[in-house]
């Protein structure tokens, strides 16, 4: 019989292709060498390095999957998956900076846009020259993005949008804003717009006071009467598919992401008891102890090959959205779970910054709100297996 890995239960290193693991290598010395070594602070001080976009550009881990010709990787589905494990392993608010990039700014652009506004764009996300942001969110209009009110008006020349945006993350230093908006000139339909920094109109107040993904900034975008031409309109997409397509690519690696967040607290969890004695021997030492631990590492190992498959799917064009639904409402759900017990196991020392558990749990609040809330996400699971719509 083969050796057990506990770490790596159902051996899904060898699941992985040399390119791949070249990727997360990458990935993970990044995150580790690079990320880790400042988290604390910046979570407490709540402050965000521009410099990351920077630094992730140069090692080709923005948008990850899209083709060279854009100055990016060409690589797998899989492969940004591992990319946003490595990231999220230190810090969800990371991971969603590098995922914004690349899942909802860059891929619209690449899916949805001319080939001159690819040009002009993509390589400049792609190296970290410039930060982008996704204003789908509205104040009134959260899980229902369908009741949007941003509006697009026909000009000569272009279009007038007005309206506002809300937790929109990156906004406030952001050089590209994709913004969805109803266009009286397109029947009311939801299309896209590719708006700059500097458009006179156009701002993004940063949000104070998050208690979770305090590394990452969340901003509002206010558009007040902004006027911009015809070539800022995403012309190859119509209707709310626009955005959600955005949405697949994001939460897929969100369902990667959350599980690294939760190795992180397993690991530290299983350490941390090893080395704390109480009543004469290691907390591991526990029968309450062990089950938790047995509860970790089964969810994880589950939860990361379910994303290896959707990936997978993903790669060979046979993605459903509600295979992401499954894994994004699972994996975050179970890896806010996770967080939650690793915490509690560290006793009082979980309560402090320097054992990263805690700051792993806040930040999962979020992860498991945006992008569909874990709720969201099973009605559209239930509407799938029962075709009865149960939102409203
Ligand atoms: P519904 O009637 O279901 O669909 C309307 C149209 O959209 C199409 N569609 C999809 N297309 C591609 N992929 C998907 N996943 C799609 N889901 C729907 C659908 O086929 C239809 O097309 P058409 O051509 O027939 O018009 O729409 P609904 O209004 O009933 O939707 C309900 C619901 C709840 C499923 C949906 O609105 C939803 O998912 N709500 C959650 C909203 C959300 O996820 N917001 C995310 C904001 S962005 C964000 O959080 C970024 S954080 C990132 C970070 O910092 O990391
Ligand atoms: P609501 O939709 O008001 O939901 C509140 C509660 O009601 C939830 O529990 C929900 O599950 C429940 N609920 C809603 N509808 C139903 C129903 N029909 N049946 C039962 N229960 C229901 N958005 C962007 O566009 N771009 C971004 O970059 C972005 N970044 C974000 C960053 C952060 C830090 C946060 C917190 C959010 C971000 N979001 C972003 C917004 C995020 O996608 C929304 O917060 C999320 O979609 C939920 O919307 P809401 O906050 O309006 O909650």
């Amino acid at each position: 019989s083969a050796a057990f890995s506990w770490e790596d239960p159902f051996l899904l290193e060898e699941q992985l292709t040399e390119d791949e693991r070249a990727i997360r290598d990458t990935a993970r010395a990044f995150a580790q060498e690079q990320l880790l070594p400042g988290i604390v602070e910046a979570y407490t001080q709540e402050k965000t390095d521009r410099g990351l976009f920077d630094r992730m550009g140069a090692l080709g881990l923005l948008g990850v999957t899209l083709p060279e010709d854009y100055g990016c990787a060409q690589a797998s589905y899989v492969a940004y998956g591992l990319v946003a494990r490595e990231v999220e392993r230190v810090d969800s608010g990371y991971r969603s900076m590098m995922s914004v990039q690349s899942s909802l700014v860059m891929h619209p652009i690449h899916a949805y846009g001319s080939e001159e506004q690819r040009r002009k764009f993509l390589p400049k996300l792609a190296s970290g020259a410039w930060v982008g942001c996704f204003g789908l969110t509205e104040p009134d209009a959260g899980s229902d993005p369908a009741g949007m009110r941003t509006r697009a008006v026909r000009i000569d020349g272009g279009y007038r949008l007005s309206g506002a945006k809300t937790w929109i993350s990156n906004a406030p230093f952001a050089d590209v804003f994709v913004v969805w908006a109803k266009s009286e000139a397109h029947d009311d339909a939801i299309r896209g717009f590719v708006l700059e920094k500097g458009m006179k109109g156009l701002s993004a107040p940063k949000i104070e006071g998050k208690l979770s993904l305090r590394a990452s900034t969340t901003g509002e975008i206010v558009m007040a009467d902004v006027e911009v031409p015809e070539s800022a309109l995403l012309p190859n997409v119509s209707g709310l598919k626009g955005p959600f397509g955005c949405l697949n690519r994001a939460r897929y690696g969100i369902s990667w992401g959350a599980m690294g967040a939760a190795e992180d607290c397993w690991h530290r969890a299983r350490q941390y008891t090893l080395d704390r004695k109480q009543f004469g021997r290691p907390l591991a030492q526990t029968q309450l102890v062990q089950k938790k631990l047995a509860d970790m590492q089964t969810e994880i190992a589950l939860g990361l090959q379910a994303s290896l498959r959707v990936g997978r799917l993903f790669d060979a064009g046979r993605m459903a959205p509600e295979m992401v639904s499954l894994v994004k409402r699972n994996n975050c759900g179970k890896a806010l779970e996770i967080a939650r017990v690793a915490r509690d196991m560290h006793g009082g020392n979980g309560i402090m910054g320097a054992y990263h558990v805690m700051r792993h749990a806040q930040n999962l609040e979020t992860v498991n709100t945006y992008e569909g809330t874990h709720d969201v996400h099973a009605l559209i699971l239930g509407r799938a297996q029962t075709g009865l719509q149960a939102f409203f």
